[in-house]
């Protein structure tokens, strides 16, 4: 199985304490692939949620895990981080015509 990690961060409404932090974080540790969660909490606004998981997820998995917890996702970013084998070779190759004629 290819090692690779992906980093979601949750971009979440509603969470107001540091039970909403458990609530949530119980719910994405349900979400098959999910190894790490980690909640930057903003009792005023927005909430940043790190999810940390071993496969691709997609974002409806993640929508409908915060919705299930009972708070509201408002955004999603990816970063995708691709720790071991997966170093491809990018050696700059031109796509379009130039030099050719
Ligand atoms: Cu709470």
């Amino acid at each position: 199985m290819a090692t690779s990690t992906n980093t979601v961060e949750l971009h979440v409404k509603g969470m107001t304490c540091q039970s909403c932090v458990a609530n949530l974080s119980e719910e994405l540790a349900d979400v098959t692939g999910v190894v790490e969660t980690s909640v930057d909490l903003n009792p005023e606004g927005v909430s940043t949620v790190t999810v940390t998981s071993d496969r691709h997820l997609e974002d409806t998995i993640f929508k409908s895990a915060v919705t299930e917890a009972g708070y509201q996702l408002v955004g999603l970013s990816r970063t995708s981080l691709s720790l071991a084998g997966d170093q491809k070779a990018e050696n700059g190759d031109c796509d379009c015509n130039c030099g050719r004629r």
